[in-house]
């Protein structure tokens, strides 16, 4: 193997971010910049990363845009949010963007002679939902219409879009507003599986977050079984939608990225129920899965395509579970266990797990309940002031069904703590340190 050159000649460290919708990806990239930019002015922000880097003194600051094509994060409007007067949560983004930093740090023992290393930090935030296409390359339409008819089989949100699709003749011709109609309704059908029924597993991803610009006319397909018309037409644009999904792999969106935070809001899922939260668990597997795969992919094409060296592959995996400033430090620990149990680490990869709040919203109390004392949280919620909460026991494991007896409830919507200061003194934090540590350990 190469050595990586990075850490001595300075280089580019580029880390996809993903998580599906509401993950906590904004919040993440927005409290990491934050709280690097307190650091490098002296404030103690990041305590891991400081003893990682045992008094250095690092120096951040944001980078120029440059010239790249994709859209950038919007570091300060995000964090204008949270240290506004009322602070308030950053304002939903849509598809990719990325954060850019210019690090810059001392050498340790001997080497400080030298001039300082110089490392800038890419993070692309990626949605999760595009991970959830890469099992369709290796599908055709009638397997992975096979599939997904199978998964809907038993779901009554499906009825109206399942009796359109029985309504069609078996041979029908490929018909635009066939075809334009069955879309819109397996589209709703999405939505509806999202958030209504909380499920995650859900393909194809672009038809939940759509990729910037305008939709391209062959988007408009949905799953059916059999021959045609109808069924060629859709075949092709199922071809052409595989064909967008695998230019984006290679592109500079996904193509380069070294090292990869997956977010999952377990905790939300949990409190979503037994179908949702199986439905969690199959999607982050079938994310991770593919992305293990698609390393011998990219390698391939790669090294068939050209004399170029070979493309970098993700060898460092941090997966954390957000939001973890819902339950107290006791129960952290089995939060980060559940999230290990999930998402098993394979092969080459090194891989950390952690539970973590990228704005810590809340600090832990003891409350009554039920004439026992649990470890609860105290926090601000809107229109309801401060108060307790304690949504039950986090499994470590993923649940059995004596689990299931158990409410486990919706988590309250904590304001983000005031942070006025925001921007001089960073964000209160648990575990962004210990992760970002983790990620950069071999280029510090
Ligand atoms: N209490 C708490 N809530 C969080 C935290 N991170 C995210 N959230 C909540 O989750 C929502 C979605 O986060 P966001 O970063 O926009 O998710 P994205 O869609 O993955 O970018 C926010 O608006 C907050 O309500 C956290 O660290 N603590
Ligand atoms: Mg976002």
């Amino acid at each position: 193997m190469i050595p990586s050159l990075t850490g001595w000649t300075g280089g580019t460290v580029r880390i996809g971010v993903t998580g599906l919708a509401r993950a906590g990806k904004t919040v993440f990239l927005t409290s990491l910049a934050a709280n690097l930019l307190a650091m490098s002015a002296g404030l103690p922000t990041l305590p891991a990363l400081s003893a990682r880097i045992g008094g250095r003194r690092l120096s951040v600051s944001l980078s120029q845009a440059g010239a790249t094509s994709i859209p950038r994060f919007d570091y300060a409007a995000h964090l204008d949010a949270l240290a506004g007067e009322p602070a308030a949560w950053p304002a939903r983004t849509g598809a990719v963007s990325m954060l850019a930093l210019d690090l810059s740090l001392p050498r340790a023992g001997p080497a400080a002679q030298f001039p300082p290393r110089r490392l800038r930090l890419e993070f692309l935030d990626y949605p999760g939902e595009w991970l959830l296409d890469l099992p369709l390359l290796r599908m055709d339409f009638a397997t992975w219409s096979e599939e997904i008819l199978r998964r809907l089989e038993n779901q009554p949100l499906a009825k109206e879009f399942l009796a359109f699709s029985a309504a069609i003749p078996s041979g029908a011709s490929g018909d635009e507003s066939l075809a334009s109609a069955g879309h819109d309704l397996y589209r709703s059908l999405l939505r509806r599986l999202r958030d209504e029924a909380r499920l995650a597993y859900l393909q194809p991803g672009r038809f939940l977050m759509p990729a910037p610009g305008p939709e391209p006319p062959w988007i408009h397909f949905f799953p059916r079984r059999g021959r045609g018309g109808l069924a060629n037409l859709l075949t092709q644009r199922y071809d052409a939608y595989t064909d967008a999904v695998r230019r984006d792999l290679l592109s500079p969106l996904f193509g380069k990225l070294d090292r990869l935070v997956v977010l999952a809001d377990l905790l939300t899922a949990l409190s979503a129920g037994p179908v949702a939260f199986a439905d969690t668990h199959a999607a982050l597997a079938a994310a991770s899965g593919a992305l293990r795969w698609q390393f011998s992919w990219v390698e391939a094409i790669t090294s068939l395509l050209s004399l170029r060296r070979p493309a970098p592959v993700i060898r460092r995996v941090a997966y954390a579970a957000t939001k973890a400033d819902h339950v107290a430090a006791r129960q952290r620990g089995n939060l980060r266990a559940l999230m290990k149990a999930l998402t098993p680490i394979g092969g080459e990869i090194v891989g950390a797990h952690f539970a973590l709040a990228s704005v810590r919203c809340t600090e832990d109390a003891a409350w009554q309940l039920g004439g026992r004392s649990v470890s609860a949280v105290r926090g601000r919620v809107a229109d309801e002031g401060v108060g307790l909460s304690y949504p039950g026991e986090v499994p470590d494991e993923p649940p059995d069904d004596a689990f299931w007896t158990h409410e486990f409830f919706a988590l309250p919507a904590f304001e983000p703590t005031r942070l006025p200061n925001a921007r001089r003194v960073g964000v209160p934090q648990i575990e962004l340190d210990a992760l970002l540590t983790f990620l950069l350990d071999d280029v510090l």
